[in-house]
């Protein structure tokens, strides 16, 4: 059993009710069970001229497997009607392991920790909500010094 943390993120058609369904669709998947969910929190998108996003974490215990996991998110992210994944587009539903337990993962399909995380608020504010505070990352950076070097700037908690 590994303890994964869950971005979402969506800015079509409804950002909340995605993000509350997909939780709602995490809380179904097999051999796993939803052990947290963060506040919901909007941010301008960092592609210019898109709409706002709205983002949370997820914490799961599971059974899966990294890619499985990962397959079983692609295919909630296309039963939320997510499309044309080739652009780096708006999107009805973005799900990205961000940590699974203690891994260092680095293939092609799959790296984790999940690139970007430590640069975006949108991911460590919540992120911090379901952690202790002295929670280090798989690869031994403290989520405390993630926070204090990305400032809670343009973060809205609903
Ligand atoms: N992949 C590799 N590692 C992972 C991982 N840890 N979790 C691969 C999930 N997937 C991972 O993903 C493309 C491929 O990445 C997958 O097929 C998988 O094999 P994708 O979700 O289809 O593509 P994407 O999301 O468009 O790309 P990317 O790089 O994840 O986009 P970003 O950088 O996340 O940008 N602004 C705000 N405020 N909030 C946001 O959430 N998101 C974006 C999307 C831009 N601006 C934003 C936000
Ligand atoms: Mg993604």
């Amino acid at each position: 059993m590994e303890r994964v943390y869950i971005g979402l993120g969506s800015n079509l058609d409804e950002p909340q009710e995605q993000l509350r369904s997909a939780i709602d669709a995490l809380r179904e998947l097999p051999d796993t069970s939803l052990a947290a969910a963060s506040a919901f929190y909007s941010s301008e998108s960092l592609s210019p001229g898109q709409p706002r996003y709205t983002n949370a974490v997820a914490a799961l215990d599971t059974r899966l497997a990294p890619l499985d996991l990962l397959d079983s998110l692609q295919a909630i992210e296309a039963a939320q009607g997510r499309e044309r994944k080739e652009r780096w587009g708006p999107r009805t539903l973005d799900l990205d392991i961000l940590l699974y337990g203690d891994h260092l993962i680095d293939i092609p399909r799959l790296k984790v920790p999940h690139y970007h995380m430590q640069a975006r608020p949108f991911v460590l504010y919540p992120l911090a909500e379901l952690v202790p505070a002295d929670f280090l990352l798989a690869d031994q950076r403290s989520l405390a010094q993630l926070l204090a070097d990305c400032p809670f700037v343009g973060l809205e908690r609903l």
